[in-house]
């Protein structure tokens, strides 16, 4: 039996590895050796064959002329995107020699490794980039770009990312999307939830947008950005006032009810009206809804926690289906995240053991921009891999100030000439997921997939993991987990009796079965991972932690003297940056916009198809404005994360700011305030 990409004609499984909840069953029709379609796997459990826009234009990106397919060196000025290309050997000798002389000018905290999850797959993402980087001894990176506020925030209530199993929630009777565009961003979610629908479940929707996912709702409900704490809060008001809270189940399963009954005094519905911007009428329609409602499902959106509060404002909305005794109800309770249920062995996979000096700097990768022009101690090497921070950092002006820096030696390894990588001194051609062995684990359903591939690889181009296999060779690094095969880190990564719904899981049933589901039980409220075992309504340990024990609205900061709070979210045809550099995908989403209230508008002179400038004391932008209803009143809000294109300012990470959200040291790139003007 050939391997997948040695058979020239075929249809081949396959998973996506983009950073989305639903990770796709994927089918990939091949003629001739190359990719000709990618469509959804009918047999997957819960993507059922359909799969987006994006990925079904996936094979455009592919086989794109732009794609990189040998290493590189620069020739012209930093930012300038001239480059020749030279051999693996020269690119892979060029940067062992310089780092084997910074470590011994500057020591090997001035090599800082800077990635994300541009490609999800486990090897791919977190494995021998890992061992290198601890056998190195270079800065640690705190990844904390997307979703590390709200887990901690919902850690504090339910212990770990758990919650419930999506596809229970087609029995659900009420669903709330609360923070999260789902149609663009967990299709498969909405799709569970028109099932629903279809059997007389309500969908509702909070967000500060209408967007594709309010269009869709039974119930849209607007609301001022970073004030969802106090809405949840007025819920628990009414809920408790009005008994419609299920005593048992908090009694049994919750600690600190009785204190919650007494703190949700404050927030009464003219108090939460006053500052979420719903009505009284809608805070009771929306609590009484939700109090006989069963089962109700919260589907917790990343848009939240990407504030200052964004930690208590998980932590609060997810004690609600508490209150309602929702978790022992098939399809009710909520999730924020489910990475929790296919834990695996990440040590052995990652071996933090190698890292010697256990004091090694660390940095988190929201304040890249500061680490690279305000340290002491600076970081004189960056090995920028499945990310792409010129784009999708913080302060976006402050990064590409460090990106600039003639003695910073960057490496970039991408598939494309991102932003980030027209900064490079040396660029790296990376294989895309369908060229490699990986195995893949959602943070949203129960299963474990795998990735065998599909074709060979593009040009030159080379996996991550492959990648620093070679590097660790260059830098004479012995210990055999450096020369460990794909297979055998599968395996490793699987043998894991910690977590018991995994146990039947490895390379071997993958190879056989392309994807499994993990043996998953549902959360017992009373067993969790919380000191107390149960859900915590109050929480000694957030008390320890310097936060107040219950849940509490705390509000955004008015950062700048400016009219608008600006929610630069993402769009519906890119992925984070990803797409923004391909042409199939910029003609389906046509342009940068920013969407603005009618009266703002009137106000201020600008009408519908504007060309307007948006700008703050951190940078500024030029996007095309839909002036409409889908916003309140002193919110803009622009849709994805655009590259620059000559003759364009359209990277809206110019204007975030980059302090950190109030715990798990979060983004907080909804709250930032800016100014718009016409022209
Ligand atoms: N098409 C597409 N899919 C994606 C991505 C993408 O870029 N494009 N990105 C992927 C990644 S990495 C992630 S983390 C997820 C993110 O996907 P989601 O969880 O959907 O999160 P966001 O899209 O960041 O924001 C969701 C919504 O929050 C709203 N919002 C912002 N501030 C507030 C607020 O204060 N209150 C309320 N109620 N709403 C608010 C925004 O208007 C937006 O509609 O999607 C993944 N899937
Ligand atoms: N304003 C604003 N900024 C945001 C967000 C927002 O909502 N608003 N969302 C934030 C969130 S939630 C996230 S998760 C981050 C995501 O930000 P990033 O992690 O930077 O995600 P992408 O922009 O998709 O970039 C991923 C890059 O990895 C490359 N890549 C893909 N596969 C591989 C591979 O196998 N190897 C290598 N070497 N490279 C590969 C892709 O070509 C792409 O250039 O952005 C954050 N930034
Ligand atoms: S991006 Fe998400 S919805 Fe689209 S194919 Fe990939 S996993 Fe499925
Ligand atoms: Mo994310």
């Amino acid at each position: 039996m050939y391997a997948y990409k040695d058979q020239p004609d075929g249809v081949f499984p396959s998973v996506c590895s983009l950073d989305c909840p639903d990770q796709c069953g994927l089918l990939v029709h091949k003629k001739n050796g190359r990719i000709v379609k990618v469509e959804g796997d009918p047999n997957h459990p819960v993507t059922k064959g359909s799969i987006c826009n994006k990925v079904r234009n996936i094979k455009e990106r592919l086989y794109d002329e732009k794609r990189l397919s040998y290493p590189m060196k620069r020739v012209g000025k930093k930012g300038e995107s001239r480059f020749e290309r030279i051999t693996w050997e020269e690119a892979l000798e060029t940067i062992t020699s310089r780092w084997k002389e910074l470590i011994e000018t500057d020591g090997s905290e001035s090599i800082l490794p800077y990635s994300y999850y541009g490609n999800m797959g486990v090897l791919n993402s977190e494995s021998m980039d890992r061992r290198f980087f601890y056998r190195l001894g270079a800065t640690q990176l705190d990844r904390k770009i997307c979703q590390s506020a709200g887990e901690a925030g919902y850690r504090y209530t339910m212990g770990d990312s758990k919650g419930t199993n999506p596809e229970d929630t087609v029995h659900a009777k009420l669903i709330i999307f609360w923070g999260v565009n789902a149609v663009s961003t967990n299709m498969h979610q909405v799709v569970l939830a028109q099932k629903a629908r279809k059997k007389g479940a309500k969908i509702v929707v909070i967000d500060v947008h209408q967007n594709q996912t309010g269009k869709m709702a039974d119930w849209f409900i607007p609301i001022k950005p970073g004030t969802d704490a106090a809405l949840a809060l007025g819920m628990m008001h009414i809920l408790f006032a009005e008994h419609l809270v299920d005593e048992d189940f908090l009694r049994e399963y919750t600690v600190g009810f009785e204190e919650l009954r007494e703190h949700v005094v404050q927030y009464d519905p003219e108090t939460v009206t006053q500052i979420t911007g719903v009505s009284v009428d809608d805070l009771y329609t929306l609590a009484r809804l939700y109090g006989t409602t069963s089962p109700s499902f919260i589907r917790i959106g990343n848009g939240l926690q990407h504030h200052d509060n964004g930690g208590m404002c998980i932590r609060t909305i997810s004690c609600l289906p508490a209150l309602t005794g929702q978790w022992l109800k098939r399809g009710g309770g909520a999730i924020k995240g489910n990475a929790g249920y296919l834990a695996f062995n990440s040590d052995a996979l990652q071996r933090p053991d190698f890292l010697q000096n256990k004091h090694t700097r660390r940095i988190n990768m929201n304040q890249i921009g500061r680490a690279l022009t305000e340290l002491k101690q600076p970081v004189k090497s960056m090995f920028v891999y499945s990310t792409n921070p010129a784009v999708v950092a913080p302060e976006g002006n402050k990064v590409r100030k460090g990106l600039e820096r003639e003695d910073l030696f960057l490496v970039v390894h991408d598939l494309f000439l991102t932003e980030t990588a027209k900064y490079a001194d040396i660029v790296l051609p990376a294989s895309s997921s369908y060229e490699n062995t990986d195995f893949f684990t959602s943070y949203w359903h129960h299963f474990v997939q795998i990735q065998q591939p599909v074709i060979g690889p593009y040009g030159e181009s080379k996996s991550n993991v492959e990648v620093f296999r070679l590097l660790a060779e260059k830098m004479g690094f012995e210990e055999p987990e450096f020369r460990e095969t794909d297979e055998e880190m599968i395996d490793r990564a699987l043998d894991y009796p910690e977590n018991p719904f995994m146990k039947h899981i490895n390379y071997t049933s993958l190879t056989e079965k392309q994807f499994i589901r993990a043996d998953v039980q549902p959360i017992i409220p009373g067993k969790l991972l919380t000191p107390s075992g149960k859900i915590e309504l109050y929480s000694e340990k957030m008390k320890q932690d310097g936060f107040p024990p219950l849940p509490t609205y705390v509000p955004i900061k008015q950062d700048e003297k400016l009219p608008y709070v600006f929610v630069p979210a993402p769009n519906h045809n890119f992925l984070n940056s990803t797409f923004s550099n391909n042409e199939k995908h910029i003609q389906l989403e046509k342009e940068a916009r920013l969407y603005m209230n009618v009266e703002d508008a009137k106000a201020s002179g600008i009408e519908d198809g504007d060309q307007v400038r948006v700008w703050n004391s951190r940078g500024e932008c030029r996007l095309t404005v839909v002036v409409g209803s889908q916003v309140l009143p002193g919110v803009v809000v622009s849709q994805g994360l655009w590259a620059d294109e000559p003759g364009t300012k359209q990277l809206v990470n110019s204007l975030t700011p980059d302090r950190l959200s109030d715990m798990g040291g979060g983004a907080v790139f909804f709250s930032g305030r800016v100014n718009v003007a016409k022209g």
